[in-house]
């Protein structure tokens, strides 16, 4: 018996291989048998070209069927799927190609000359979004083939995903095809998926909520997806009444909530809506009830752990928890000194079992710093945990910015606007903001009373991802210290608060 995931995965397709897999509005209809002729064809050629099992597959696509099914030829072929949002410019590029060292990198023709310095030596193919690219023209020989799946341990890697840090570059969360299996199987128990459910998919497959939450439920369940590009209110509502489930981040709900034709009749079909990634405000669960008569399934999860709880599918979800460990998880809620907490405490949210990484790619030290002696993982996130054991999110430990579901950290912006010319030094931080629920603002000092915002802003191409810029800076003769010298961010949380309304 393999530990490969991928086995699991092919085991739950359905014996009718007619049957739907993924439907899309832009690409048309893909069945599971489709899905499994174009995991061996990429299998096939990727093996052919000399990638061995441990390689590192650097993807940096936008969303498309063939997209899934590279990365479930890599994980067929027991090598490491490593995803990069669309939205990294070469500057990053060029660190995750270092530090992970790929086989091969793809990417778009359209992104292909602008990444192609920052890639180096690494070989490169192209993956569009419409299906087109050198990767399928590569891999033509390989269509009908079979390929057999690799056998490689459960805690063999399955996939790297890179996570930002409160002090210094992104590091690659190492997880195995164990991590991603029993978190599959415990997230289709627990939410009750049943044989007729459909899924809509609108997040982006290069992080952990679309490819692996999302995905990994739908295939288990041998499901179809509806499967968009990208988020769009007016597309989802139209496609509503052909899906039964349908997990988003907050940003999706308050933009559904926008639509005036969103109501209970425009979800009559859904039996679950599940929100994670950020947290689903109070007011946005209340909102939803009234005017659907459904209640948002919150889940909390993190790159490096899946996903780690999650409100009742059949019990009381509660608006500001995020629920109760998965099955075979554990958690717990500790003290500065490391002791753990009562109940009602509110502390350091710790993390154990089959859903915890492998660790930090190369970076053993920072591995060891983020686990406790007896294996929980330091989530950086503070909590308090009910007598029943139901988790509440009070707040991060962590300098951390979440922003439409993306996580940004203000040190790695920090650091590149104290390099523009004229500025003296700056503090980012997190503003509320209806839609993005935070949103991305730089408070700066300058030394060039000529400086302004245009120019910070910028200096910035090329180096940082959009999502990452501020939305404004603003510019003040000092930045507000406490007696440590520590910049007092909540002091300019308040001065600004209401710079987005
Ligand atoms: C896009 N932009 C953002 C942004 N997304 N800015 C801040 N925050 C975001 N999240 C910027 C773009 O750079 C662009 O700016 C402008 O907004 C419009 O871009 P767009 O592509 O048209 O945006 P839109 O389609 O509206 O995207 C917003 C969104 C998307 C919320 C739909 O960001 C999204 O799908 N988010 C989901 C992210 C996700 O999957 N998170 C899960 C991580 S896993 P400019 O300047 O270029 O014009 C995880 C663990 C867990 O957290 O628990 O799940
Ligand atoms: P990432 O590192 O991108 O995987 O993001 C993980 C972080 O997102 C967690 O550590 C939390 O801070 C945050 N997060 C995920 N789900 C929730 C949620 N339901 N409520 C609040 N924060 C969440």
């Amino acid at each position: 018996m393999t530990g490969n995931v991928f086995a699991l995965f092919e085991s739950r397709f359905p014996s009718d291989r007619d049957a739907l897999f993924i439907e899309s509005p832009t690409r048309g209809r893909f069945s599971y048998g489709d899905a499994a002729r174009w995991t061996d064809r990429f299998a096939g050629f990727l093996t052919a070209s000399g990638a061995v099992p441990g390689d590192r597959i650097a993807v940096q696509v936008d969303k498309s069927p063939e997209a899934l099914f590279l990365y479930f030829a890599c994980l067929k072929a027991g090598l490491i799927f490593l995803p990069l949002n669309t939205g990294y410019e070469a500057e990053e590029i060029r660190y995750f190609v270092g530090d992970a060292e790929p086989r091969l990198f793809v990417t778009s023709d359209a992104a292909a000359g602008a990444i192609a310095d920052a890639v180096g030596q690494t070989t490169i193919h192209t993956l569009n979004a419409d299906g087109t690219g050198s990767l399928v023209d590569a891999s033509t020989a390989h269509d009908g083939t079979t390929f057999t799946v690799q056998a490689v341990a459960a805690d063999d890697l399955a996939s790297i995903i890179y996570t930002s840090g409160t002090t210094g570059r992104p590091k690659g969360a190492m997880l195995t095809h164990d991590n991603l299996a029993s978190n599959a199987l415990a997230l289709h128990r627990i939410w009750g998926f049943v044989p007729g459910d459909v899924l809509l998919h609108a997040l982006p497959i290069y992080h952990v909520h679309g490819l692996f939450v999302a995905t990994h439920c739908a295939v288990l369940n041998g499901s179809p997806m509806l499967f968009l590009e990208s988020f769009d209110a007016k597309t989802v509502l139209g496609l509503l009444p052909r899906a039964t489930v349908m997990m988003g981040v907050p940003t999706f709900y308050t933009r559904l909530l926008n639509e005036p034709a969103f109501d209970a009749t425009a979800c009559a079909s859904i039996r679950l809506f599940v929100s994670g990634s950020a947290p689903l405000l109070p007011e946005t669960f209340a909102a939803f009830k009234a005017r659907t008569g459904q209640s948002i399934l919150e889940r909390y999860g993190m790159t490096e752990a899946g996903m780690i709880t999650s409100n009742p599918l059949d019990g009381e979800r509660l608006p500001g928890t995020v629920g109760y460990p998965l099955p075979d998880v554990s958690v717990r809620v500790s003290g500065e000194d490391g002791a753990p907490l009562p109940a009602g405490e509110v502390g350091g949210l710790e993390v154990r079992g089959p859903n915890v990484f492998k660790g930090y790619w190369r970076k053993p030290e920072k591995t060891a710093e983020d686990m406790t002696s007896d294996g929980y993982f330091r989530t950086g996130d503070l909590a308090s945990s009910g007598e029943d054991g139901r988790v509440s999110l009070v707040g991060r430990a962590k300098d951390l910015i979440i922003s439409g579901g993306l996580n940004i950290y203000p040190k790695e912006i920090e650091t590149e606007i104290d390099a523009v010319p004229g500025v003296g030094e700056s503090a980012v931080i997190g503003l509320r903001h209806a839609d993005f629920g935070e949103a991305v603002v730089a408070v700066v000092t300058r030394t060039d009373g000529a400086l302004d915002e245009d120019r910070v802003l910028g200096a910035l191409d090329g180096k940082l991802a959009r999502f990452k810029r501020p939305k404004r800076v603003f510019f003040v003769e000092a930045l507000p210290r406490n007696a440590m010298g520590k910049v007092r961010k909540n002091a300019l949380r308040d001065r600004f608060d209401d710079t987005f309304g």
